[in-house]
């Protein structure tokens, strides 16, 4: 049957070019996808940088089927069931030790809303209300939600929207093309990027500043990855002046960078941390924002019968998505896929690095089982040779995504090395092709 592809507006697609020549999923397994037209499409980004133990995961699915027999919905507000508390208390488990409890969303972008209201409401329940500004970061992606717009530092996302929050800055981003190009892992340059904060807070006072929100790693916008010793600075810089730090880790949790959370890898802990995408594998929406004993505790006042935080959602917790997420955390565990990605990021980053010298190519990064590589933008066309990169990739069937005229990949943590193989000997082929 002919199927008419007009009333699907689809997000952060063009939709004409799309629409005149398709391209669809029909079915996926492990680390690879398929094609409406029979073709196997090998999956260099885990979906949209969620599904990190791969495709049609067989503990994942039982336990969404299982879950749909036996109660397929909960209300989520004063009422409660069992498996939503089994997750949280896994999460807890699995996070670093300061985050001790868990608030339930239903994607990145509400996450990025939750920890921004938790902190602005944190600072009002301790008679500090005047801490109402929020610090991003240039190039900094947090979701498309006002909040997360406001904080975000990406130009296309944000001027369509109005005016957005007020009482929002930025700091600079980390990325110094100059200093650090074809770096492996973190680049040398640019912790003092983190003392421009000590700027902003002098010029509002510290004591109108509720929280700095940055991607420990940033994604999105191309794979910048924080200067040695930067984080580390915010983290002071944030402490000394009781500014609340928050890690948006909505791509950088569940494994991708070797172990559980940024946070972790980096040995830097903020106050609340943003996640979604891998806590369910992508398979059934869910977002969870983690929060430290003293921010939550900081709520925990007045008369018991009271709602102490007025923010929550409908699906906030819902019963399919606990069975997934438990599901999901489950299957991390017994496959030791965050070890895996581990081990496996040296082999990632020598694969990466030997493109260094292919026509077009202008910079490679990379950390855990995230890379990138830039390529020189077509004279007065940006965007396109990355998209053309793209549409060929998918011909030769991989799936990798692109951002400016950045190539960013996020495979599942179960890949191959022979799979890493197959990705760069495409995209080496490419390369030479390009215009
Ligand atoms: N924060 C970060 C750091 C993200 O990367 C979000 C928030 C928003 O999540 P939701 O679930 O609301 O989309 C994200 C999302 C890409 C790409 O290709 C990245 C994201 C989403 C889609 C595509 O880089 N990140």
């Amino acid at each position: 049957m002919q199927n008419d592809l007009s009333a699907f507006w689809m997000p952060f697609t063009a939709n004409r070019q799309f629409k005149s020549a398709p391209r669809m999923f029909v079915s996926a397994e492990d680390m690879h996808y398929r094609t409406s037209d029979h073709k196997q499409v090998l999956d260099g980004t885990a979906g949209l940088w969620c599904c990190n133990a791969g495709h049609k995961r067989p503990k994942i699915t039982a336990a969404i089927q299982a879950q749909a027999e036996e109660l397929d919905y909960a209300p989520a507000f004063q009422i409660g069931h069992p498996k939503a508390f089994e997750l949280a208390t896994k999460l807890r488990d699995m996070a670093p030790e300061p985050f001790e409890h868990v608030f339930y969303t239903n994607s990145g972008s509400e996450s990025v809303e939750t920890a921004l209201k938790m902190a602005l409401a944190y600072h009002r329940a301790r008679g500090e209300g005047q801490r109402t500004r929020l610090i991003g970061r240039e190039r900094g992606y947090h979701g498309v939600n006002f909040g997360g717009i406001s904080v975000g530092g990406i130009p296309n996302n944000r001027r369509m929207f109005g005016s957005l929050l007020t009482g929002v800055d930025h700091l600079p981003s980390t990325h110094l093309p100059d200093q650090n190009r074809f770096v492996k892992g973190q680049p040398e340059h640019g912790a003092e990027l983190a003392d421009e904060l000590e700027k902003i807070i002098a010029l509002h006072g510290a004591e109108t500043i509720a929280a700095v929100i940055v991607e420990p790693v940033a994604g999105s916008t191309g794979v910048l990855i924080p200067p040695k010793g930067y984080l580390e600075r915010l983290r002071k810089i944030t402490t000394k002046h009781g500014i609340l730090l928050i890690f948006d880790e909505v791509i950088t949790g569940f494994g991708r960078l070797g172990a559980p959370f940024a946070a972790d890898y980096f040995g830097v802990m903020p106050d609340l941390i943003t996640t979604a995408k891998g806590l369910t594998n992508g398979v059934i929406p869910m977002g969870a924002v983690l929060a430290t004993g003293a921010i939550h505790d900081a709520f925990m006042t007045g008369p018991d019968h009271l709602i102490e935080l007025f923010h929550g959602y409908t699906y906030s917790g819902n019963p399919m998505a606990s069975a997934a997420g438990l599901a999901t955390l489950e299957t991390y565990e017994e496959e030791k896929l965050f070890e895996r990605a581990a081990s496996l990021s040296a082999y990632w980053e020598k694969a990466l690095h030997s493109m260094a010298d292919l026509p077009h190519v202008i910079d490679i990064r990379n950390i855990g089982l995230i890379g990138a590589i830039e390529l020189a933008p077509i004279p007065g066309e940006p965007t396109k040779r990355a998209f053309n990169a793209f549409l060929k990739a998918f011909e030769k069937g991989v799936l990798i995504r692109t951002t400016g005229d950045i190539i960013a990949l996020s495979p599942p943590l179960i890949i191959q090395e022979s799979q890493i193989d197959q990705i760069v000997d495409v995209l080496s082929g490419i390369f030479k092709e390009l215009d």
